[in-house]
């Protein structure tokens, strides 16, 4: 049976979910694209044969719409993931689920409210291929035990209107959170942040150290305004082995005695596998399958929220937050 998707937002990865559904992904079907503006909804609708629709609400009620992928801005995802599990459809949500703890209490007390998992979070990265393996090789013993992940995470620059060194740590820097949670598989315990002076008003790096409960450190560099492109890299580092990404690039240009290789404008291309993977498993799991083993769940959606939010009082504070999170519900083990 086809798989009929609703995508809601229609902006740079809604545009991105649209095209994986409608032209790569066996067993779905782009049904609507439902943006507030109109014309934007209706130009990414046009590109694949879609219904075009502004009434996010209204879509997923729908009775032809089966699962939902919300990739509107970061304030509409959790109350629309409320709405997916109201209308008992399972819902593919962009990160972060919000920027508000209890409002992703919220959500998984309606999930375990309906008796079933409703929600997986856009925490692609669990699914590339280059943490995949940094995983294996701290599974498989390659590396020893875990003792620091060093963690680069650079963005071109800011996307327009108002970007906040608050909102490195809010919207940026959960990929991180959600990563160190899953790789070292132990809950972060305390976080400090600190920023450089810029010579501009552009929003300057935020430097991050967290600890976890087994004593591993932790180092995010965020800077959303590195200027020469966007570049996530990572370092594992064991007691008797390190791994780090690669920059992923197909070729190398040798120039005026000169080697270069580009870097990707955003996130897209250089995770498109890992969205690609990602927006599978979802299916799988529409189809009728089990939740998949990789994804992020609404409980890993509030974890990241708590320390972003403890991130935030550390920036402000100057002084190292402890986080604290509620007992896991058994409903997440
Ligand atoms: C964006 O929402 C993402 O998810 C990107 O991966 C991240 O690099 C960027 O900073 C976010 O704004």
């Amino acid at each position: 049976m086809t798989i009929r998707i609703a995508v809601i937002g229609a902006g740079i990865m809604g545009a991105d979910h649209a095209r994986i559904v409608a032209e790569d992904l066996p067993g779905a079907k782009l049904s609507v694209v439902c943006d507030m503006d109109a014309a934007r909804a209706q130009a990414i609708a046009d590109q694949y044969g879609a219904e075009a629709a502004t009434d996010p609400e209204g879509v997923i009620a729908r009775d032809d719409v089966d699962a939902v992928i919300v990739a509107s801005p970061d304030f509409t995802h959790a109350p629309l993931s409320l709405a997916c599990i109201k209308a008992g459809k399972k819902v593919m949500c962009e990160k972060p689920l919000s920027q508000s703890s209890a409002e992703c209490l919220d959500v998984m007390k309606a999930e375990e409210a309906a008796g079933s998992r409703h929600v997986m979070l856009g925490f692609m990265r669990r699914y590339d291929p280059a943490y995949i393996q940094m995983k294996r090789a701290l599974k498989d013993g390659t590396i020893g035990r875990a003792l620091m992940l060093h963690n680069w995470h650079r963005n071109g620059a800011t996307p327009a209107g108002d970007f906040t060194g608050a909102m490195a740590i809010t919207n940026s820097a959960p990929h991180e959170f959600d990563i160190l949670r899953y790789m070292l598989d132990s809950e972060a315990v305390s976080i400090t942040a600190t920023q450089p002076k810029r010579s501009d008003d552009k929003v300057a790096p935020v430097v991050m150290v967290v600890q976890t409960a087994d004593n591993q450190i932790v180092t995010i560099e965020v800077n959303n305004n590195a200027a020469y492109g966007y570049d996530v890299k990572a370092e594992l580092v064991g007691e008797t082995g390190s791994i780090a990404t690669n920059h992923v690039s197909y070729t190398r240009l040798d120039k005026d005695a000169t080697k270069s290789v580009g870097h990707d404008p955003d996130w897209r291309d250089r995770y498109a596998e890992a969205y690609r993977q990602q927006n599978r498993a979802f299916l799988a799991w529409v189809q009728g399958g089990d939740y998949p083993a990789l994804a992020s769940s609404s409980w890993d959606g509030y974890a990241a929220a708590v320390i972003a939010e403890t991130g935030v009082k550390a920036l402000e504070s100057g002084s190292r937050q402890d986080i604290t999170l509620i007992a896991k519900p058994e409903f997440y083990k």
